[in-house]
């Protein structure tokens, strides 16, 4: 297998970097620069024709894109630790979560990137007032997270799963182009902490 991916702070490539960090597993990289287009080259569009990373070639020669879905297959091949949960309420709380950090976080720091972010201005008509309007509702979002886990040390219960893994690639992108937690997120601060120790955060 090979995996082919961006470094940080590029975040769903990292969230297969940390999922294999958990896993313990290694798979060899292969470097796709960005800021040289090169995951729009015509060599990579055969490999993902949204030319994106992640993608994780198989040994067959096929390849699997889309973040989850790669860390759903390598789930398969090494089950332990479980990261997409061991029972079925499990698994489809970790599911529920991870949409929703994608639909309610990564949503709106995505478009802040993309309308309001000097590096992608030359890559898109930016709409400034509709870029900078997702920051307050960014803000919603955390505090809205930040009242769930009121009850919970992980995002979606007990057991650190891939939630967290989508959760903190999100929240530390967010960081990196000045989407901050708000700082009476104390409980989502806790959580960033507390995860970010983790070995595995350094991938
Ligand atoms: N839903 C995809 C998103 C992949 C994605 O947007 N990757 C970024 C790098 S973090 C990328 O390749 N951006 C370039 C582009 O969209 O043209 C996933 O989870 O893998």
């Amino acid at each position: 297998m090979k995996l082919y991916g961006e470094d940080n702070p590029a975040p769903n490539p990292r969230r297969v970097r940390i999922f294999l960090a958990e896993k313990g597993a290694a798979v060899e990289h292969v470097r796709v620069p960005l800021r040289e287009r090169a995951h729009k080259a015509e060599a990579f569009l055969e490999k993902n024709s949204l030319g994106q990373v992640p993608v994780l070639e198989l040994d067959d020669g096929s390849f699997l894109s889309e973040s989850v879905s790669i860390c759903r297959y390598l789930d398969g091949l090494y089950p332990d630790p479980p990261l997409f949960g061991d029972t079925p309420k499990a698994q489809a709380t970790i599911d529920m979560w991870i949409r929703r950090i994608e639909f309610q976080l990564m949503a709106p720091i995505a478009h802040i990137w993309r309308h309001t972010h000097p590096l992608t201005a030359g890559l898109l008509t930016q709409f400034k007032d509709f870029g900078e309007s997702n920051r307050a509702h960014a803000d919603r979002v955390y505090r809205w997270l930040d009242g769930e886990l009121a009850d919970r040390t992980f995002i979606a219960g007990p057991a650190y799963s891939m939630a967290d893994i989508v959760a903190l690639t999100t929240v530390d992108f967010g960081r990196m182009i000045g989407v901050a937690v708000p700082e009476d997120c104390s409980r989502v601060l806790a959580w960033l902490d507390h995860v970010s120790r983790r070995p595995s955060a350094a991938a």
